[in-house]
């Protein structure tokens, strides 16, 4: 951040909190606290990032106050040309930054844009033959009859996702969430051994299950996914391939993941949020070839309720920021760094799922240490390093206690961490978990829950990781 632009952020913040704290000064108060806590603690949430001032200041205007259902210059309310101006500019930066063929920016997180995706397959995929078999131009033509086999056909179809277990995501079609609720629903695992995704086997499961959508994509597995192999499996079954890339779209937009590696040339339809590595506002976004594109266009009303037209002008930013040569830069340092934290475990005798990592994140399996993850996440909030508990694969101890922590670095390389400090956060990391130990229930037997960390540990990991916090600092010069 240039001198400038901190002397600017920095009135724009004092003078936005003074406005704030004149009507409910527990909100400032609450803002200001969120940045010291953030300025404060190791940021280790693998899908956690800092965006720049423009980004968060292009959130706060009167964008907001604008409803806008429908699409770019086909709305359902007048006054729209800021907002077409706004959604047009974000869509053009995505197709331009990925070569998406089409791009929507409307999705308000990555649930929306999931689900977004998921009906306008159904629609392009069921509906409009269902429609032709009917010989009727709209669904608001159809009978009742007619409908309620429409309905059926909706609610026979299949998806083919990564188990949650093996780093797969709650809306890959799990129950907790609507999508396990809308289709019937397989997971394909990695392999017992490597832990490595084994393409012959998501193949044999694809050929068996017959999906209608095969989806690849994941929120903790620490590796690069074969997307050509993973079109050729979704051809050869007649799925549609849609790739949820929220966690390492920053390292698609940055070219560190091209060729097979990038989803945008292999899949159908592609998903992401805005704010995990691609490093935007909170929001989501679609991208899809020119075959889905009408469908996806349907997303509001369909979906979604009204465009956050604030959110997607912060999203444009986000997007203008990604096409720069520092972000590509920045996309590097980001995977880098992942392979200097892991290696800084290994070199300890940590254990991580796959052994290592080749995109931003590692998943370190704490029973070696006789935790649960649950454990590990909260001795380390004790000594300031924010991380979340994750499962591992086949994880005996379930979705709740877990059996892993997943570590990111996408947040901290934004301050400028380099590999030498991702060797120091291991270390520092390997101190509180071999210095813990599981807080026996009422019976004394050992808990899955409750930790004791050694005393002393967590003082000399904060001071350690003080001095680091210090020499990179979040918004520097930012003053409130
Ligand atoms: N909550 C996000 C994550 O932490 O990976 C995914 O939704």
């Amino acid at each position: 951040m240039s001198d400038t632009t901190s002397q600017l952020a920095s009135t724009a913040y004092q003078s936005a909190l003074q406005v704030i704290e004149g009507v409910e000064p527990r909100i400032a108060g609450a803002i200001r606290s969120e940045l010291t806590d953030q300025r404060e603690s190791l940021k280790l949430i693998a899908s956690e990032n800092y965006a720049s001032p423009a980004v968060l200041l292009t959130m706060g205007n009167w964008l907001s106050d604008k409803y806008a259902e429908g699409t770019v210059g086909h709305r359902f309310y007048a006054g729209c040309q800021n907002v077409d101006t706004v959604e047009s500019v974000a869509a053009e930066h995505a197709r331009e930054l990925f070569g998406a063929e089409y791009a929507y920016a409307q999705p308000h997180s990555g649930i929306d844009a999931n689900l977004v995706a998921f009906w306008s397959i159904l629609a392009h995929r069921v509906e409009t033959p269902a429609l032709a078999e009917a010989g009727v131009k709209s669904m608001n033509d159809l009978d009742e009859d007619a409908w309620e086999v429409l309905r059926k056909k909706f609610g026979e179809q299949r998806m083919l996702g990564m188990s949650l277990d093996a780093g797969g995501h709650l809306t890959h079609g799990f129950r907790p969430n609507i999508s396990g609720k809308m289709f019937h629903q397989r997971s394909y695992g990695t392999d017992p051994e490597t832990q490595l995704l084994d393409y012959d086997a998501v193949a044999a499961q694809a050929r068996e299950f017959k999906p209608l959508i095969l989806i690849a994509g994941y929120s903790a597995y620490p590796r690069r996914v074969n997307f050509a192999k993973m079109r050729e499996i979704a051809d050869e079954v007649g799925a549609t391939l849609m790739v949820d890339m929220a966690h390492f779209a920053g390292l698609v937009a940055g070219k560190v993941f091209t060729g097979d590696e990038d989803p945008v040339p292999h899949a159908h339809v592609v998903t992401t949020t805005t704010h995990k590595s691609l490093r935007g506002p909170r929001g989501g976004l679609v991208l899809a070839t020119e075959e889905y594109a009408p469908s996806v266009d349907r997303g509001c009303p369909m979906v979604l309720g009204g465009p956050l037209s604030h959110m997607m002008a912060a999203k444009a930013v986000a997007l203008a920021e990604a096409r720069t040569p520092e972000f590509q830069t920045y996309a590097q340092a980001v995977a880098d760094n992942a392979k200097a934290l892991a290696e800084g475990f290994t070199s300890r005798g940590a254990t991580l799922v796959t052994g290592g990592t080749d995109n931003h994140l590692v998943l370190v399996d704490v029973s070696a240490y006789g935790l649960t993850g649950r454990q590990a996440e909260s001795a380390l909030l004790e000594a300031g390093v924010v991380t979340n508990r994750n499962s591992v694969p086949n994880d005996p101890n379930g979705a709740w206690y877990t059996s892993g922590v997943r570590l990111g670095t996408p947040a901290l390389t934004s301050r400028g961490f380099a590999a030498a400090d991702f060797d120091r956060v291991a270390e520092l990391i390997v101190d509180v978990l071999s210095q813990t130990t599981p807080a026996p229930t009422k019976s004394g037997a050992p808990g899955k829950a409750k930790h004791i960390l050694a005393d002393g540990v967590a003082d000399r990991v904060r001071a350690a990781s003080a001095e680091m916090l210090q020499t990179h600092p979040l918004y520097p010069g930012l003053e409130l």
